[in-house]
């Protein structure tokens, strides 16, 4: 296959209304900024565009929380959310605002074409409206029960609960948040844009053509969107924050953000282009250029089916692929901006990349663990234990280590001098390492084209290691004790270091799209210029010359103290504790004592005790997990709603009680047939009852 002649990577743009956290991060902008850094060191012609979607409601909802405006608010966390990626070494080659004129033109032009041609439907519907306020209602200032999962705190657009992508009217009991009263129905139209129209288009584009490219995960949600059946979706709102309806007499109304937002990225490579003297046509009409959007699962069905929809009818081309990312979970729990549990980028900046001892090397730790952790196939966590682990025992104990060493015995046996290599002595270890080498730069090349950024950063680490083991099968600080006896020896000493040397300046560029700033230090440490982290370089092993000086030794990267980790789990959990105290005040009722019952009553209940065999998270359900429980002459299926208390693997092998006789439920499809009793303690947190001792699985409790 032919390479592309240009790419146009995006990452998904970060709304304007608050600091973004690290989930965001691994999300969608490290595996994109490793994409376009690794595409660029192939000398390929790149643009990475990126920007602060900076409209819909979300933007004077912030606003009103800060009792100031929406424009004060976008002026406040564009420039914010700007320097954080700064700070975390993004490469955009532009961080662009929707608020820009430019990017008003292009959206409404965008509205226009297809309006003209029509394609777009103008409907009347009867829609939530404030009587108290006034105002229509945009989605997410309706709040409601979540048809889903039960939560009570969904809203109109969707349920941060279990992330359910929802539509106003299958909210239970919707509640205005402007007033706290139920909403009315009033008439409104505006402008849709049917997606059913498309749907051969859409089952031969995503499920034929890129069945085996695009990631399961991301197939899997088109497949159900679009078995689901395709709604016409609104394109505009009655609001007065956003772009503007470029149609006579369509006051009040704008266009709906997630119609703007995507055209952000067109409008973003138009101001580039402006910036660098070049045509951004060709970025989003020629076929040859390969578009690829980097995002969070929550975006999936707007960059794979409403977005490709409307590039088509204007005659772009098509994303070539989505690599999404699931989300990333802290410490055992949800990333949550309302319960502050979070980290945000801002606060690892501060905490680490600024602290004397920080800088760059901060930064790449953190984009290590990222990556090493990212979300690509599940769901996956951030443990500040992890964190220290990632960095303490592989960059540091072997990526780290390896390079310390070669410096350190580089400067002691070979007078600080790239030694020579004598061919003759070449053994069996020497050659294994160069196909090592060479056979690391496809690996890591074909799984960076595949976006598993993950298994390619693994295989960076791993050739360090070869490196270490390596080494530690030479020992030329051992031969060295020789020397004076056999002067002959420094020749392999030469040959072990000179190689090593080679490894590490394979070592920077293979490391370079992950590890930046690392890469660069060690460019430093070789006395060499940006240019040889060439991509093309790398697998070579003559990239240092012979006798060429390099500098003192310099260490890579410190190591994470168990202070620090332990700071920020108190800081976590201070946080969260802060936003809870709140709560607190609001005195609960005391809740009524039950009625008496008698013997008999309590008697009608068939308790046991069991032991847990297997534990798996439910999907789509948040709470719950489905369990296989041991009762001594059977083993039962029970779903317990336990999931946000407890991970499945650290429950398995607990002994619990369980109400034996209750009459079987189906939950999400699942029967169960049981419950385990559980405490709750005044946080909320559950606990399970279980013997003092081990005792047999299924005696009787009374
Ligand atoms: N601002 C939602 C989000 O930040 C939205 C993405 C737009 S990408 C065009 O998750
Ligand atoms: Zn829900």
């Amino acid at each position: 296959m032919s390479l592309p002649k240009r790419y146009l990577i995006t990452s998904a743009l970060p709304y304007a209304n608050g600091l973004k956290h690290v989930g965001h991060l691994a999300g969608a902008y490290i595996p994109a900024d490793i994409y376009a850094r690794y595409l660029r060191a192939q000398k390929r012609d790149v643009v990475f565009v990126c920007g602060s979607d900076e409209h819909g409601t979300a933007i004077p909802i912030q606003a009103t929380k800060e009792g100031t405006t929406p424009r004060a608010i976008i002026d406040k966390y564009h420039a914010a959310m700007k320097q954080d990626f700064e700070d975390l070494s993004m490469s955009f080659d532009i961080y662009h605002r929707t608020s820009e004129p430019i990017h008003h033109e292009t959206a409404q032009e965008f509205f226009t074409y297809l309006n003209d041609r029509g394609e777009l439907e103008i409907k009347e519907t009867e829609q939530y409206f404030d009587e108290e306020a006034n105002s229509f209602l945009a989605d997410r200032y309706i709040k409601g029960t979540c048809p889903n999962c039960g939560s009570d705190r969904a809203f109109g657009d969707q349920c941060e609960t279990c992330g359910r992508t929802l539509s106003p009217d299958e909210l239970i009991n919707p509640v205005s948040t402007l007033s706290g009263k139920a909403p009315i129905k009033k008439k409104t139209s505006h402008w849709y844009l049917p997606l059913g129209k498309h749907e051969a288009f859409l089952r031969e584009w995503i499920l034929e053509q890129h069945k085996d490219d695009w990631r399961p995960t991301v197939i899997g949600q088109c497949k159900s969107w679009i078995e689901g059946g395709l709604q016409s979706r609104a394109v505009t709102r009655d609001l007065d924050w956003g772009i503007k309806v470029p149609v006579a007499g369509a006051d009040g109304k704008m266009l709906y953000v997630w119609f703007d937002a995507p055209i952000g990225y067109v409008s973003a490579t138009k101001q580039w282009a402006i910036d660098n003297n070049k045509d951004w046509k060709p970025y989003w009409y020629d076929k040859d250029t390969k578009l690829v959007h980097f995002i969070g699962k929550d975006n999936i069905v707007f960059h794979c089916i409403i977005f490709p929809i409307m590039l088509k009818l204007h005659g772009n081309i098509l994303p070539e692929n989505v690599p999404a990312n699931e989300f990333l979970n802290l410490e055992g729990d949800k990333m949550s901006t309302s319960r502050n549990w979070k980290l945000d980028m801002r606060d690892y900046i501060n905490d680490f990349v600024k602290k004397e001892n920080g800088g760059g090397q901060c930064v790449d730790m953190l984009r290590y663990y990222l990556t090493q952790i990212a979300p690509e196939t599940k769901d996956s966590e951030f443990m500040w234990k992890g964190f220290q682990d990632a960095v303490n025992s592989e960059l540091v104990s072997k990526f780290g280590n390896f390079v310390n060493r070669t410096w350190v015995l580089m400067h002691k046996l070979c007078g600080g001098k790239v030694p020579r290599l004598h061919e003759e002595l070449l053994d069996e270890n020497d050659r294994t390492l160069f196909t090592d080498i060479k056979d690391a730069k496809t690996k890591i090349e074909n799984l960076l084209e595949e976006y598993k950024f993950r298994e390619a950063l693994f295989e960076v680490i791993e050739l360090s290691r070869k490196g270490n083991q390596y080494m530690q099968k030479k020992e030329p600080w051992i031969v060295a004790k020789k020397l004076a006896e056999n002067p002959e020896s420094q020749k392999s000493i030469d040959n072990t270091l000179h190689i090593c040397l080679q490894l590490t300046a394979n070592l920077a560029i293979l490391a370079n799209p992950f590890l930046p700033n690392t890469a660069r230090k060690m460019l430093h440490l070789m006395k060499v210029v940006e240019k040889m982290l060439d991509w093309d370089n790398a697998g070579k092993i003559n990239l240092l010359s012979v006798g060429y000086t390099l500098r003192e030794p310099q260490l890579l990267f410190r190591q994470i103290d168990d202070e620090e980790i332990k700071t920020q789990i108190e800081k976590l959990k201070s946080g969260l504790l802060k936003m809870e105290e709140p709560k607190k005040e609001e005195v609960k009722p005391e809740v009524p004592a039950k009625a008496v019952i008698q013997f008999d009553d309590f008697a009608k209940i068939e308790l046991k005790t069991g032991t847990i065999l297997t534990a798996e998270k439910v999907e789509k359900a948040d709470k719950l997990l489905k369990l296989s429980v041991d009762l001594g002459n059977e083993v039962r299926t029970i779903v317990s709603g336990i999931a946000l208390h407890y991970q499945p693997e650290e429950i398995v092998g607990r002994q619990v009680t369980v109400v034996t006789n209750l009459a079987p439920r189906k939950m999400r499809g699942i029967e169960s047939n049981g419950m385990i009793v559980m405490a709750e303690d005044k946080a909320g947190k559950l606990h399970f009852i279980s013997p003092a001792q081990p005792i047999d699985p299924g005696s009787t409790v009374s």
